[in-house]
């Protein structure tokens, strides 16, 4: 087993890693999975309250209005003892509706939420612990990617993969993931899977470019992040925020990019990068998906659509899989 201190160190190593592969590519690149260090996280939490990003509140509104829905789907497939698993749980605040329906119905269960984040799964241990003091519960700190084959095969399982968080894959990505968790699962499972819809492209930017410049703050932190942990001397003054949406892909794609020509060391790589002015970094993917888009990824991995969840005004779905 290894040691926190060790798991930090290899943590560092692979950010340092990734980060010299993103930034010596032509064109540059920083992986989205580095937004979530602590600052990264509480940034993401003002960004699910602001005004312009609406995912959090429709998927929100989905677990308020259909839990009975949902839990009447999980439980037809089968009244075994179950694991559910969240890949991605972040503050788990939806899923707690869920967890709150499935314990008055005296569901048996183990919640097993996963996020990447460690201070994320901490926070959200804690909390269940206090507001579920009888859950079954066991958290885990990893890349999702990296886990999916540890589970029991044995057991039922019903996957939670909410959020849009499937958005910030490509759609090739996101159907090799997607056969990943099929590969996990026995024939009855479900999985539960949010995507952001396609919708007016005005409201989708606005999303990735709200006013108050929180979504520049979550971009910008990557390059804060480097200089904390890798020793770099990045002047997020001297970088831009800019995102936009493609309609034709449904991709909303973010950039950082240089304002001007400048030099920047990192220490942990001992290397220095020249950025030209006007260079970009892209940074991020989230893509929003047709419901024809969510069949064909479910259909081409062995899954069948049980049941497609909308919020109100159908910006939003969680989709119930079935393998
Ligand atoms: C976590 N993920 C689904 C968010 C998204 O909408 O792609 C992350 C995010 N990036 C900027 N704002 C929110």
């Amino acid at each position: 087993m290894a040691s926190a201190a060790q798991a930090v160190k290899k943590g560092t190593a692979e950010f340092a890693k990734d980060v010299l592969a993103g930034l010596s590519s032509s064109p540059r690149y920083l992986s989205s999975k580095y937004f979530y260090d602590e600052k990264g996280d509480a940034i993401f939490r003002q960004i699910m309250q602001l005004d312009e990003y609406y995912l959090t509140r429709c998927e929100l509104e989905i677990f308020q209005r259909q839990t009975g829905e949902l839990n009447l789907l999980l439980s037809e497939a089968g009244s075994q003892p179950f694991q559910l698993i969240e890949l991605g749980a972040g503050d788990g605040s939806k899923t707690k509706v869920l967890i709150r329906e499935l314990l008055r119905k005296g569901a048996s269960f183990k919640y097993v939420p996963i996020d990447i984040s460690a201070h994320a799964v901490e926070e959200l241990m804690s909390s269940l612990r206090t507001e579920f003091p009888s859950l079954d519960a066991e958290g885990i700190a990893d890349d999702y990617f990296e886990v999916l084959n540890l589970f029991d095969h044995h057991s039922r399982k019903v996957v939670l993969f909410m959020g849009a968080n499937i958005g910030n894959y490509r759609y090739d990505e996101a159907s090799r993931f997607i056969k990943k968790i099929a590969d996990a699962l026995n024939p009855g499972d479900i999985l539960v899977i949010g995507f952001d819809l396609k919708k007016d492209p005005a409201r989708i930017l606005a999303a990735y470019n709200d006013k108050k410049g929180v979504t520049r703050n979550f971009n910008l932190n990557l390059l804060e992040r480097i200089n904390r942990e890798l020793g770099g001397n990045f002047d997020p003054g001297k970088f831009i925020h800019y995102p936009l949406y493609d309609p034709v892909s449904g991709e909303a794609r973010s950039y950082i990019i240089s304002a001007c020509d400048q030099q920047v060391r990192i220490d942990a790589l001992d290397m220095s990068f020249q950025f030209s002015q006007w260079e970009p970094i892209h940074t991020e993917v989230s893509k929003k998906y047709s419901l024809q888009e969510v069949r064909q990824l479910a259909e081409e991995n062995g899954f069948s659509v049980k049941k497609n969840l909308f919020d109100e005004k159908e910006n939003f779905v969680d989709s119930v899989w079935t393998k």
